[in-house]
């Protein structure tokens, strides 16, 4: 490759038409013609609807392209430390629409559309998302790189390009179908491979120790096989800032294509063997979310990444002539979870085996350099890999990993002297049920900091995940609370809301600038305000109607109270309780129980995917489906109950629900929700939140103010007390009378065509297991939705409510959650 100032420097730029805005309508509709005839060979009258998207997303993609190249050559003019964020997952939601936003470019580009006889809204529906997460955790990885590069901050954001990410979900009969994610099928103009950039990757093979020149032993690794690692750069363009950081996913390719010989002797399965086998590496996400599954194909994956990563930092990032004993002062890695954290005996390989460093220095580099995100609570869901897998697989890391926790367990039995039973507990290598490598331990003790991200999730990481730890290092841990990116949350996602706070606050610098959502709060007594905020809301249910309707053939009832519950399926996140609070009311009125008049018009709005190897999450799924079906057509609900599941809920259906929600449901057990970010970003688009105090609601809740939210359940320090004490579900079931009749007639199969079989499942588990306590915390749900339902009678304080909601949340941006990572732990 000829780099460098060999070219002269009056052709460095194109001069011709000018890339970067104010740009006019006519000019961008020539842009468009251009990239439809000469880029995707086609005219106008002749195009498909994909060609029509794929040149807008070029068009649209060429007014980033200078400030691309702009940001790059300024960072290596004026290098500064760098962050990588290190993630498995991004899940990044659709690009056009957030590039024609960063650019300025929305209302242009809609003319310029119009103008061509083309309807912007059906090229922006041809997008297919990139699913490259499964949740919260891929989300929040997104929304942090937005928010960086929003605030100019140099990152990297490293990752894998998988081939099909999270998979779309389908119903039949109501249960849970998972169809593959073909998302790059129909082309991917947001992505730019990079071939020549590409890193070998070995798996496998020996290790055996040899004298170097001075004598010294030295390590070398002999991988068996060999995998290619080729980068595809995404723009992640900065908020009208003239920034664009780059994301940089990796998708494995066979080291040496296939075998030629093989071929013409006519055994094509084997001549493609290895070629299919490197590329299974990235082929899929893996679709497991808060537990992992321990699969040797998900280590390949994370190695994989992460070794590619730190080469191309290393190797092609920093100057050539680098001295590495200063690698702290330009990079931090920041692990996201511990799905990366091989990273770290990657890293003393690299400087020990490759570079000559000696353990010691190479350790103090190493251990200035990862910075750790632990996102969980669930003991279950502590990643650990048995030493017999990573030792085939990863035979020099294993010892390497050996080596670290001879040197830390050293340092427990100095700071604890003959405390060997602390010693077993902390050690990095797990004796039972067999032995494994904890890597949340690993992660712990390589990183500068460790943070949980939320304050009682972090509270909860130093007194119960990680308390020897937190004992022995306690500057070490901290907290960052999660955020959200007010950009594609609020104004992409929300126009109508936006259009109006811009319009009350008289700027539009909020969209950067969260706080000043704070100046909304007289605005809430302004009863012409409210009255604004009111016709938002229907307007974003309008809209909503008209998406799943086309999208499900749904029906929704516009004039409803709208409450959501949309989130991974989890049993500790409580849908089923959710669908307790449903039956109950319909149960009620069934019943003569509870008097028709009384019930809220109400839908509840479900969204949710689970893993498919979750059998009682699938069983759920199935029994609110079949809830759905009786509820919405007896009659005897006179419309004033209505259960929608929309299937395949993804970031785009998000972006179309949220902001038409007036309740927000976060009901977790409390003490099992890290953080939570839905709870977010529906407070910051006006919907009111009924939750337990646990993750991010318990800051939440602080912020609004207790009359702005509908608390209810067990405290984190309950949950434990009763546990002690032994829970006994069916207790609840004896004494709550409204509890039995709500189990019993779904244990009577009346939602399952008589079947008691097909509702077995959920109920036998909450009646005899209940790991999550909903039947504890039934009776103050339902108390807690009267109060709903009795505020929601009076729209003015409900508005009034909502409206406080709205101001009082900028907090929870994502810029802000990137400036305490700054401050904290990166010091970038
Ligand atoms: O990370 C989010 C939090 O807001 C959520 O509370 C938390 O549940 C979520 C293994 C995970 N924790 N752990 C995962 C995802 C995939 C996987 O394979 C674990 N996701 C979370 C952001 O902090």
């Amino acid at each position: 490759n000829r780099r460098g100032s060999a070219f002269p420097a009056s052709h460095e730029l194109a001069t011709g038409p000018v890339k970067s805005p104010p740009v006019t309508v006519d000019g961008f509709v020539q842009e468009f013609l251009s990239e439809l005839n000469y880029g995707q060979g086609v005219k106008l009258s002749q195009s498909t609807i994909n060609d029509q998207y794929l040149a807008l997303a070029r068009t649209v993609r060429s007014y980033l392209m200078a400030a691309w190249l702009e940001t790059g050559h300024r960072r290596r003019k004026n290098p500064t430390k760098m962050v990588a964020y290190l993630s498995a997952e991004y899940l990044l939601g659709r690009q056009l629409g957030n590039a024609l936003l960063s650019t300025n470019l929305i209302s242009i580009a809609e003319q310029a559309m119009h103008e061509c006889g083309i309807d912007i809204a059906e090229l922006r529906a041809q997008e297919i998302e990139p699913g490259l997460g499964n949740g919260g955790l891929g989300r929040l990885a997104a929304c942090f790189v937005d928010s960086l590069a929003t605030m100019d901050v140099p990152t990297i954001g490293y990752g894998i390009r998988y081939e099909y990410g999270i998979f779309r979900q389908s119903f039949e009969d109501g249960r849970q179908v998972e169809q593959p994610d073909p998302w790059l099928r129909l082309g991917s103009p947001w992505e730019f491979p990079h071939p020549e950039r590409a890193v070998t990757v070995g798996f496998g093979g020996q290790t055996e120790e040899s004298a170097d020149e001075e004598g010294r032993n030295r390590c070398r690794w002999t991988p068996e096989r060999q995998v290619r690692g080729v980068p595809y750069h995404y723009m992640v363009p900065g908020y009208r800032n003239g920034v664009v950081n780059t994301l940089r996913l990796w998708s494995a390719e066979a080291h040496e294509g296939f075998d030629l010989q093989v071929f013409n002797s006519g055994d094509y399965a084997r001549a493609t063997q290895a070629q299919t086998v490197a590329e299974n590496i990235s082929k899929v996400l893996y679709p497991d979310d808060s537990t992992p599954q321990g699969k040797e194909l998900r280590l390949q994956q994370q190695y994989f990444f992460v070794a590619c990563s730190l080469h191309d930092f290393i190797e092609n990032t920093l100057p050539g002539d680098f001295d590495l004993q200063n690698l702290p002062k330009r990079i931090i890695f920041q692990l996201n979870d511990t799905h990366p954290v091989i990273a770290v005996p990657e890293l003393m390989r690299l400087l020990v085996d490759e570079k000559g460093f000696d353990w010691d220095e190479a350790w103090a580099i190493t251990q200035q350099c990862f910075a750790y995100t632990c996102h969980t609570l669930l003991p279950e869901a502590l990643e650990v890999w048995p030493v017999e897998l990573l030792g085939r697989l990863l035979p020099r890391h294993l010892e390497i990993i050996y080596r670290i926790n001879d040197d830390f367990l050293a340092q427990v039995r100095e700071a604890f002297p003959g405390d060997e039973w602390r010693v077993r507990r902390m050690s990095i290598i797990a004796e039972h049920p067999q032995r494994s490598v904890r890597m949340a331990f690993l992660a712990t003790v390589a990183a500068v900091k460790v943070n949980g991200v939320a304050a009682l999730h972090s509270q909860l990481l130093r007194d119960n995940v990680l308390p020897d730890f937190a004992e022995l290092w306690p500057e070490k841990f901290t907290n960052v609370t999660n955020g959200i990116t007010p950009r594609r949350f609020v104004r992409l996602a929300n126009r109508r809301l936006s259009g109006l706070v811009t319009e009350a606050l008289g700027t539009e610098e909020w969209v950067t600038d969260l706080d000043l959502l704070r100046g909304l709060e007289p605005l809430a007594d302004d009863a012409a305000f409210r009255e604004q905020f009111r016709q938002v809301k229907a307007a974003n249910k309008n809209r909503l109607a008209l998406v799943l309707e086309g999208r499900d053939g749904l029906v929704l009832e516009q004039d409803h109270l709208i409450d959501v519950m949309v989130k991974r399926l989890h049993e500790y996140k409580r849908q089923s309780l959710k669908l307790l609070h449903v039956v109950s009311l319909y149960e009620g009125v069934r019943s003569g129980r509870l008097p028709i008049e009384r019930v809220t018009p109400r839908t509840v709005l479900f969204g949710a995917k689970a893993a498919p190897g979750y059998h009682l999450a699938k069983e759920t799924i199935a029994l609110i489906n079949h809830v759905a079906a009786v509820v919405n057509e007896d009659p005897i609900m006179q419309g004033r109950l209505k259960v929608l599941f929309p299937a395949n809920y993804n970031v785009n259906l998000a972006e179309k629900i949220i902001p038409a929600a007036d309740l927000s449901e976060q009901i977790s057990l409390a003490g099992k929700e890290a953080s939570g970010t839905g709870n977010m970003k529906f407070a910051l688009n006006g919907a009111l939140t009924i939750g337990t105090d646990d993750g991010a609601n318990v800051e939440i809740r602080q912020l609004v103010g207790d009359d702005n939210f509908f608390l209810f359940g067990l405290s984190e320090p309950e949950v434990e007390a009763l546990r002690k004490e032994g829970y006994v579900p069916s207790s609840y079931y004896e004494q709550d009378p409204v509890l039995r009749a709500t189990l019993d007639l779904i244990g009577s199969g009346h939602f399952t065509n008589g079947s008691r079989h097909s509702a077995a499942a959920v109920v036998d588990n909450l009646l005899h297991h209940d790991p999550f306590m909903a039947l504890a915390d039934f009776q103050a749900y339902l108390a807690a939705q009267d109060r709903v339902d009795e505020a929601y009678a009076d729209q003015d304080a409900w508005s009034r409510m909502a409206i406080l909601n709205v101001a009082r949340c900028g907090f929870f941006s994502s810029d802000r959650s990137m400036r305490d990572y700054l401050d904290k732990i990166w010091h970038a």
